[in-house]
């Protein structure tokens, strides 16, 4: 690009040259230099907003004792309960840092664990204190992705595991890649259903670009109208277009398997784990109409995959706000939260995502109409997942320990981030 504006500007001059002679070089130059002037005037704002320094950032364990934590999040009800979901089939209350003895839901002998499937995530609608109703994702026996709304009974700590009502099932081709997210819009209210492309290896049936099936996508549904099984927002991108799926809001993704929404902004994050070079976050603006193509299999981040050069990006193609590459030791992404916390004014709006296999933990921010990002922690955990309690702190899970950690932002004088340990667990999320 820097080679072609060159160009462009040394075009520009040797016209005006030609035009108006050697006499007007000078004018011209005056020209450029108020033109600099001017230039630097405008970029001062936006070079002052960007924040002076990213915060250094700590990590305090909340909760201990899960198996294979997936996810952690909590229902928006007032009632600060964590709840952690076990991929084996069970979601884990936490109370004040203490699990509960008995689970919130145990539907084990629905859920074919482990590797990528499993139980994957929770998700309480909007006002669910007065509902009482929640939806799951998880792979089931028959090794379909289901998506199904359970209820709680009298107790609020217990949910009625007999009282499943299944949504969506989409078949499965493979063992992998199975996404995986639920997370219901900020703004609309509508569910978000994240989808990988079926799995094995390289997208071989195309699937995330395949308009026809739900594989490799990010789905948009209105669960809560009442209407049965669920019905489709008729501002859904691609409504009326009979060769896609109407149900599809975004395509083109691997395997999207954390992504969320910025509480206070709407903006969605995603991160969509990487084939074999490159891992990759994408961001997609509230005001967005939905229908963008995050590029795979054409595209690895940044990078031609399927043809390995020479691709042209799809319709509609929405590139990676930021890339990480393997060859820097980057595993599999774990796509995280923005903070939005009452606690930790420095970590405000920063998006904290990270590895699952380097157990790194980064952030990124957005100054000046310029994405930025940096290595904030180094941390030895398998990092399946990033969540948030009520008041907004941002936790993490460390799948190999079962432990929650909530990240904080740390005095300056904190001791010194623990020294990276060899990992001892296989990369079970990374295939
Ligand atoms: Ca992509």
């Amino acid at each position: 690009m820097l080679l072609a504006g060159d160009q462009t500007d040394f075009r520009w001059e040797f016209q005006m040259n030609d035009r108006f002679g050697l006499a007007r070089r000078k004018d011209v130059a005056w020209v450029l230099v108020a033109a600099l002037v001017l230039g630097l005037l405008a970029a001062g704002p936006a070079l002052a907003a960007e924040p002076a320094s990213w915060p250094e950032v700590a990590v305090t364990k909340v909760v201990g004792g899960i198996q294979r934590p997936v996810h952690v999040t909590h229902a928006g009800d007032g009632s600060n309960r964590l709840f952690v979901v076990e991929q084996a089939g069970r979601i884990m209350l936490a109370k004040n840092g203490a699990v509960q003895p008995v689970p919130f839901l145990d539907i084990r002998e629905r859920v074919l664990c482990c590797g990528e499937r499993g139980l994957l995530s929770v998700a309480f609608p909007p006002n669910y204190a007065a509902k009482g109703w929640f939806y799951v994702y998880y792979i089931d026996k028959e090794n379909r992705s289901v998506v199904a709304r359970f209820r709680v009974g009298a107790d609020s700590d217990l949910a009625d595991a007999a009282s499943e009502e299944i949504l969506l099932t989409v078949p499965q081709p493979y063992v992998n890649h199975k996404g995986g997210q639920l997370a219901f819009g900020p703004v609309d209210g509508y569910l978000y259903i994240g989808l990988g492309d079926g799995g094995s290896a390289g997208d071989p049936g195309n699937r995330a670009q395949d308009p026809a099936q739900l594989l490799g996508k990010i789905l948009r549904i209105d669960v809560e109208s009442g209407a049965q099984p669920y019905a489709v927002p008729t501002d859904n991108p691609y409504v009326g277009d009979t060769t896609y799926r109407p149900e599809i809001w975004a395509l083109g993704l691997r395997n999207p398997w954390r992504f969320s929404f910025d509480r206070l902004t709407g903006d969605l994050y995603i991160g969509d784990v990487g084939q074999s070079a490159y891992e990759e976050i994408d961001f997609q603006a509230t005001t967005s109409a939905g229908g963008e193509n995050y590029g795979w299999r054409i595209l690895e981040a940044l990078h031609c995959y399927s043809p390995s050069a020479g691709c042209v990006p799809p319709e509609r193609y929405a590139p990676p706000v930021i890339e990480h590459a393997h060859a820097e030791q980057w595993v599999s992404i774990t796509g995280g939260v923005v903070y939005r916390g009452r606690d930790h004014a420095s970590l405000q709006g920063i998006y904290l995502y990270g590895d699952y296999g380097n157990g790194d933990i980064w952030g990124l921010r957005r100054a000046g109409g310029q994405w930025a990002n940096t290595r904030l922690l180094v941390t030895n955990y398998n990092i399946s997942t990033f969540g948030e309690d009520e008041r907004g702190t941002v936790l993490v899970a460390d799948y190999a320990t079962g432990d929650i950690y909530a990240i904080t932002a740390a005095a300056p004088t904190a001791t010194p981030a623990p020294t990276r340990l060899p990992l001892l667990l296989p990369l079970i999320l990374k295939h």
